[in-house]
């Protein structure tokens, strides 16, 4: 490392440009990417959001923003937890307050075309293909809207040494603005990837982006992909194990 930028490195905490301020990365480590419920359930015809009534479509957009932030973290051996919004085939996780909310289309455990939906195992329920997780990486099968719900996601995350989570993924308002909020009330530092994430409905984005930030950062800090991907690489370059 050059001497110039060693000295910069300890004298300035790195820190991604973000709101409601810059969101410091921590000195040694402990940075994992979250990216929530990009399956084939939210994200294509006949799933559980298009049962729910939804145009799924506006969510294909944050596709190409996510890979590449999954891309990023597999060069530089990052940490990285997938989630999927799942029940088992019996719906003995699924309490009958999920279960029949709705608009009286297709339910969870339904049969649509791409198999029962939402439960664990059929192709609807799986992560789409340009997202596919690799071995090494932890895929975390939630029953609840929040990751941290009936999951290991908190152990795991300890065994790993994760502080610092970027999250990623769909709807913004659901699980993903629900997992913040658990992970916030755990003592993790989060920080919202603005355009790495989607809603359904664009003015409840747009809510959630504005709650997460106000109040000084009362559940985290949002920031774009460009500002994430900046402020990462020069931390990398400020690692120990970068010198
Ligand atoms: N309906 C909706 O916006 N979302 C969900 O049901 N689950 C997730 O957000 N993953």
């Amino acid at each position: 490392m050059d001497f110039g930028f060693w000295i910069e490195c300890q004298l300035f905490m790195i820190s991604i440009s973000a709101q409601p301020y810059d969101y410091e990365l921590p000195t040694s480590g402990g940075v994992a990417l979250l990216i929530i419920d990009m399956q084939r359930d939210f994200l294509e015809v006949g799933g559980f959001g298009e049962a729910l009534g939804n145009d799924v479509s506006r969510l294909q957009g944050i596709v190409p923003t996510v890979k590449r932030l999954l891309e990023v973290f597999r060069d530089r051996n990052l940490p990285i937890f997938h989630t999927i919004e799942c029940h088992q085939s019996d719906l003995s996780d699924c309490p009958p307050s999920k279960l029949n909310r709705g608009w009286g289309g297709l339910k969870i455990g339904d049969s649509g075309p791409m198999g029962r939906i939402l439960i664990v195992g059929e192709p609807g329920n799986s992560i789409i293909p340009e997202l596919e997780p690799l071995p090494g990486e932890f895929v975390i099968e939630k029953p609840g809207k929040g990751a941290f719900y009936h999951t290991n996601l908190e152990s795991l995350l300890r065994e790993e040494g994760v502080t610092h989570l970027i999250v990623t993924g769909v709807t913004t308002e659901v699980c993903v603005q629900t997992t913040m909020r658990e992970a916030n009330d755990r003592g993790y530092e989060c920080l919202l990837v603005e355009d790495g994430t989607e809603s359904y409905f664009p003015e409840f984005k747009e809510s959630t982006l504005k709650m997460i930030r106000a109040q000084g950062g009362i559940v985290g800090w949002t920031a774009t992909e460009k500002e994430v991907l900046e402020g990462l690489a020069q931390w990398q370059a400020c690692l120990p194990s970068a010198s």
